[in-house]
């Protein structure tokens, strides 16, 4: 059986699951959490590498990031290609500009996540017993930390956001003038370009639960205002292209 080891916020664990369940491939999803599942994820990273969620563990193998399980996907599933060959330098693009973003996003929310404590309390995991979880709040605080000091994020989260989110979500807004896909017909592209959006305003909690606190934290409310119309567009790709996520 396929696994999907993933943090069910993260922008690159959605790309993963959107083109895993595009293209109807069956798996159990598995929630990471940070610190305690460290070891596993060093386990299967390539030499010299982090490890990170999206990652994807089958009899045959292990296959760690985003864009790697969207291309196995691709391979192994059916549906219509969200990489075709023809785009594929122009999807390759795309999918940088939202790595850069997703990762300036990250600096936000886990600056953000420190300042809201009801955020806190839904980021434990699971497992923790209701009663106990407002005085674990700590715990949260301690793993945000530990993924700010692990994947370097930025110290100046807002300005991180000027440099990269701002110039990055202009530079969508004038390829949707084009037309609603980036690259002609539904590819990758915009799935990638759709979750840079999450940090600004989350997408509805039918795709991605969050949380009344967490939606809060993660929330950027002047960039969601200058950014309306990606928020709206983000929101038409995920009612008529995402299909119901594998819980
Ligand atoms: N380039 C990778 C980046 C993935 C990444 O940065 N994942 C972070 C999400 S916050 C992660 O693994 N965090 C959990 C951890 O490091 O324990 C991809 O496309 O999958």
């Amino acid at each position: 059986m396929r696994t999907l080891v993933g943090l069910g916020y993260s922008g690159w664990t959605e790309k993963a699951r959107w083109a895993m369940d595009h293209h109807r491939l069956a798996y159990q999803y598995r929630e990471h959490i940070p610190l305690l599942g460290e070891l596993r994820l060093r386990r299967h990273a390539p030499p010299g590498q982090r490890g990170t969620v999206p990652l994807l563990l089958e009899d045959s193998g292990a296959t760690m990031g985003s864009y790697a399980i969207a291309q196995r996907a691709e391979r192994e599933g059916q549906g219509a290609p969200l990489l075709p060959a023809a785009s594929l330098p122009e999807i390759e693009q795309w999918e940088q500009l939202s790595d850069a973003i997703l990762r300036v996003g990250r600096a936000y929310m886990v600056q953000r996540l420190i300042q809201f404590p009801d955020a806190q309390t839904e980021s434990l995991p699971s497992f923790i017993p209701g009663w106990t979880r407002g005085a674990m709040k700590p715990m949260a605080r301690m793993a945000a930390s530990f993924l700010a000091n692990k994947h370097e994020a930025a110290s100046d989260p807002e300005a991180a956001l000027l440099a990269t989110a701002v110039p990055g979500f202009e530079r969508l807004r004038t390829a949707l003038q084009r037309g609603p896909f980036l690259t002609g017909t539904f590819s990758y592209a915009d799935i990638a370009m759709a979750l840079t959006l999450q940090f600004i305003q989350p997408v509805d909690d039918r795709f991605i639960p969050l949380g009344p606190g967490r939606r809060k934290a993660w929330s950027h409310p002047a960039l969601a205002e200058r950014f309306a119309d990606l928020l709206r567009w983000r929101d038409q790709l995920y009612a008529g292209h995402r299909p119901a996520p594998a819980r």
